[in-house]
């Protein structure tokens, strides 16, 4: 497929301008592996700034209106005000990200702990963040749990589920009408043995258990190598369980890599089952949201790169002929099928989205326009001296 024809078009251009990317703060910090934290010029010092940023990625690429926080790192006294001056810079706060891994307290888990002190002290954080989510408008409670054991024996699997399902009735019971909880899994790591939520199946059982307003999220980098992730999604929008995703690369384990940098076609794949099922529209309440950090790399611009290859997956999934593509599953025509997805996959959607960004008053190449921007030789400046945010790991 080269040019798609005047009503392909205007479908797909309809549909990318209703796309809304959400970027984390925590990725315009400084971060690092567990080895080294490498700081960069120009890092924000405050959530203000990581806001200033988010900001600025929004104004380039049009599709980021929103950056979700995380509890401490995103820690103010006022959220209300903080709430007004992302207004101000044109973008709203979005998720609520728990953080309940970076404490003394939490070496032998958090809400799964063995000592009960423990777990309330991590489920009255997770309710600190409902409260945030009242003052900030945020709809998202984002969960993820590093909980888990590192030896056979250490503790009782079965408990530590119980536990588990405790502390989420008690953050679940605490949401507002229109707050959600997005239950995230990961496969391992920190926890090298048992992990509490470590696949999408545990998850979706808690979430079940929970009730509507609970659901599951899927950070793309938390599988085992070879984790077919759209059958994963086309499992939980039919269940309506899909929250959302976290959005990042994986070569090896949880690398965190700019998304669709690994493999472009797993994310054109995942994209296109939430456009078979009708999920992009942000009615259909998808959270679609990046979970990266760029170590090595300049973060503004990774991040605008990253925006841009959800975009670009996206252009391609919506590019896909379903009534072709019926036919051919209906006639049982495999090579045709498959034929038909490779054409939409193959397609050069950067030409279609360069000219939906001018029509939009954008720079059609927002990497190269951060690049003549002249924001990061004043943020270099402004942003001297001070203590830069970053995880504290
Ligand atoms: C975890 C998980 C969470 C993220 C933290 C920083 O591995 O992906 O979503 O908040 O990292
Ligand atoms: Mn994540």
């Amino acid at each position: 497929m080269t040019h798609p024809d005047a009503p392909t078009r205007d479908r797909v251009t309809q549909a990318l301008r209703a796309q809304r990317i959400e970027t984390p703060s925590w990725a315009y910090a400084n971060s690092g592996t567990r080895f080294k934290v490498f700081p960069q010029e120009g890092v924000p010092r405050d959530p203000y700034e990581k806001i200033a940023d988010a900001a600025m990625v929004h104004r380039l690429t049009g599709v980021a209106p929103t950056v979700a926080l995380h509890i401490p790192w995103d820690r103010v006294d006022d959220y209300a005000d903080l709430a007004r001056y992302a207004a101000d810079q044109g973008v709203a706060l979005g998720a609520i990200n728990a953080n309940v891994f970076q404490d003394n307290d939490y070496r032998l888990g958090s809400v799964t702990n063995p000592d009960p002190g423990v777990r309330r002290k991590a489920i009255d954080h997770l309710l600190e963040c409902v409260d945030i989510m009242d003052r900030t408008g945020s709809r998202d409670l984002k969960l993820w749990f590093s909980d888990g054991t590192n030896y056979p024996g250490q503790d009782d699997i079965r408990a530590r589920q119980d536990r588990l399902a405790a502390a989420l009735r008690e953050a679940y019971d605490r949401l507002g009408a229109d707050q959600r909880m997005l239950l995230e899994y990961k496969l391992f790591e920190p926890a090298f043995y048992t992990t509490d939520v470590p696949d999408w199946g545990t998850a979706y059982a808690h979430c079940v258990e929970l009730g509507p307003k609970a659901q599951v999220v899927i950070d793309t980098g938390h599988h085992a190598p070879g984790t077919n992730i759209e059958f994963i999604v086309a499992f939980l929008l039919r269940a309506g369980k899909l929250g959302g995703f976290d959005f990042n690369s994986r070569f090896y384990a949880d690398d965190d890599l700019m998304v669709g940098a690994a493999d472009p076609f797993q994310l054109f794949r995942i994209m296109r089952e939430i456009v078979g099922g009708d999920a992009l529209r942000p009615q259909a309440g998808i959270a679609f949201m990046l979970d990266q950090c760029h170590n090595i790399e300049p973060k503004i611009p990774a991040i605008i790169r990253s925006v841009l290859n959800v975009q670009e997956a996206t252009a391609k999934a919506l590019l896909v002929d379903a009534d072709a593509l019926a036919a051919a599953q209906r006639a049982g025509d495999v090579l045709g099928a498959n034929a038909v997805l490779m054409d939409a996959y193959h397609t050069d959607v950067r030409p279609l989205l360069a000219e939906l960004r001018a029509e939009a008053g954008l720079d059609p190449d927002p990497i190269a326009a951060y690049a003549r921007s002249g924001y990061f030789a004043r943020i270099r400046s402004e942003r001297a001296g001070g203590q830069q945010a970053g995880w504290g790991a």
